[in-house]
Parts: structure tokens; sequence; C-alpha cells
């Protein structure tokens, strides 16, 4: 496996020195932010993001994320335009040694918790979501400010987009996504990157708002849409563990085998009798996921794609972005190291 570790470019307070610091990191997984969806980064940015990295003996071989404009997902006449600059943003980065590119096909909001900031009796914080949170909350009458959600979107945008996506339903969203993968593993392919999917997070409808990336029968569905090994997952543990129909070690060990893993994101969350969550250290015994189980597949089938930890807790007394501190993602990849080490080993006997 490849050790990556997410980096949100200059305006991140973790240095790459530091992030060089961490045993066995290889690789940042970095993205040009200041682009909005939909249009082409400029190829000083890509190149600048390389050149860093290489600067403090790492590679910038991972684009998280090149977002699917809601253009693209809700297949408006901007459609097209929005694709090809997708395609011209695959070549870009590969021409910079970008292997592989996240992204999803999440609606209107990305991830969403109710807080990000929730004390464990230790003192230490992560994101949860609470149902008792949202209940009562409808996004079209109410003004809500979830946290994670975009906040350039006026109030009356979400709600256009909220109804656009109900006209739209599960099979309108299915019938723009097959049209995506058409145009964009292609060029993938042509350029030798790998377009690894992440879930959506967490896996189900939230507001009415259709969510199909959510379990292993939808998974099969978009991986035959176009069967390549360009068309990949970013096996995001954290997002598909936290809903109980998802057997996450089980998950992982049939995408891998069939080689169609292209990019994991380690983490633990809990899961609450009510279907809530919480983000917890990446360490087996703190949450409701079995890392090793996990890493095991993994080492089992050979694979030999990206790995980092994903959210970590903030931590002695680091304050930054909640979910991407240094402290706790680097005790994950110290983790995640020791398990690869002690799988490979068991695997030779
Ligand atoms: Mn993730």
């Amino acid at each position: 496996m490849k050790l990556s570790f997410r980096w949100y470019g200059e305006s991140d307070p973790i240095p790459l020195s530091y992030i060089a610091q961490i045993p066995g990191m290889r690789s940042v997984v970095s993205a040009v932010y200041d682009v909005k969806p939909g249009q082409v980064w400029p190829e000083e940015s890509i190149q600048k993001l390389a050149e860093d990295c290489k600067a403090h003996g790492l590679v910038f071989d991972v684009v998280e994320s090149i977002p699917v404009s809601e253009d693209i997902k809700l297949g408006t006449e901007k459609r097209d335009e929005h694709i090809a600059a997708y395609l011209e943003n695959i070549r870009r980065c590969a021409k910079y040694g970008v292997k592989c590119v996240t992204y999803n096909f999440m609606p209107v909001f990305d991830w969403t918790r109710t807080q990000l900031d929730k004390a464990a009796p230790d003192g230490s914080t992560s994101l949860v979501m609470y149902f008792d949170q949202l209940q009562g909350l409808d996004p079209l009458t109410d003004d809500i400010h979830l946290p994670g959600w975009d906040a350039s979107y006026t109030q009356d945008e979400v709600r256009g987009l909220i109804r656009a996506y109900g006209e739209l339903g599960e099979e309108g969203l299915w019938k723009n996504i097959e049209i995506f993968l058409k145009a964009v593993i292609p060029v993938a392919e042509e350029c030798g990157v790998v377009m690894a999917l992440h879930p959506d997070d967490p896996p189900y409808p939230i507001f009415g708002l259709p969510r199909v990336i959510t379990c292993e029968k939808n998974l099969d569905r978009y991986l035959s849409i176009v069967d390549s090994p360009a068309n990949s997952l970013c096996l995001c543990t954290g997002s598909l563990g936290c809903a109980a129909f998802n057997d996450v070690p089980a998950l992982v060990r049939k995408y891998a085998a069939m080689g169609r893993i292209g990019f994991m994101h380690i983490r633990n969350v809990k899961l609450l009798p009510d279907g809530s969550f919480e983000e917890r250290a990446h360490l087996s015994a703190c949450g409701s996921l079995d890392i090793y189980e996990i890493v095991k597949a993994l080492v089992d089938a050979g694979f030999d794609g990206y790995v980092r930890p994903d959210h970590g807790r903030m931590i002695w007394g680091e304050t930054g972005k909640p979910g991407y501190g240094l402290y706790d993602r680097a005790l994950g990849a110290a983790y995640l190291n020791g398990l690869f080490e002690a799988c490979t080993k068991a695997k030779k006997g």
C-alpha cells in the first residue's frame, strides 16, 4: 500500500515538513481548492503542488477531489461544458504525475454532521451525527446551517437545488452518473489515472435528497456501468460503516479482490442504537469497525493502492480544521503502519 495524508495546500496550518516526518509517509492528497466546480484548474497551481511536495520528499499523486458540479449531477444545459472541463482537469493532473482522482456524487452537500467538536470523556473532540439534533428540521422551510454544508449557497439556492433533485429522483441521478462515467473513464484510462468514487456520507438520503452511493448493491451497479479498473472506489470505511447494513470488512475483501479499490480512507466510527454515530480514534477497540479485519482483507488481496488515515479527533490542545488535525491522524497512520506490517509478515509466514 501507499501511505498518504490529506493536505489543504498553503492555507493548511500543517506544514508539509511535519507530514514528511510521519513514518512511512509517501503521498500527499490534495487539490486546487480555489477554483469552482465545473471550471478548469490552472496548470501552474497543479505544478506548484507537485513541486512543493517533491521538495519535502513527498509525492503529489492523489487528488481529492475534482468536484463534480451540481450541473453535471442534475444534467443541466451546462453539463457538457462542465464535463469538458472535468476531462481537461484529469489530463492536466496526469501531466504532473497524478495517478488517482477522488470524487463523489452527493447532491448539494458533501458529508453531513450535526456537531464538529463533541467532547468525549477524555477531553478529545470529534465530529458526530445525532439524529435528535436533525429531527424536525426541514430545509424547504427552515434556515439550516449544518457544519460542512457549502456556505456559498443562499437558503433560496439550497431550496431550489433540493426541489430540482426531488424532481430528478434516484433513477434520474443514475442516468446522469452513466453519462458522466462514459465520458470520464475512457479519458482516465488514456491518462493512466484511476477514478476513485467516494461513498455518500452518511450512506442514506438526507432531507429527501437522493443519495445512491450507499451499499453493496449500488456499488456493484456503479462499477458495472463502465467495467474498467479506472472506474474504482475510494472505499471510505467511516462513511459506509456508519450504516449497520454495510459489512465493511466484507466489502473491502470483495472489491479489493476485484481490483476495484483505488484509494482507502480508513477511520473508525461508533454506531449508536438509534443510528446516530460518533467519529472515534482509529483503533478497533474505540469504535464499531474492526480495522484489523479491514487491513487484513487488503493485504490478503495484495492491495497496492493508496491508503490514508481519515478524520481524526482533536487532541493535545490542537486547533484547526475539524477532522483534519495533525496529531490524531498521525496516530492513525502509525496504527495502520503496524497493522499492515503485521498482516504482511503473517501472510508470508
Ligand atoms: Mn472519507
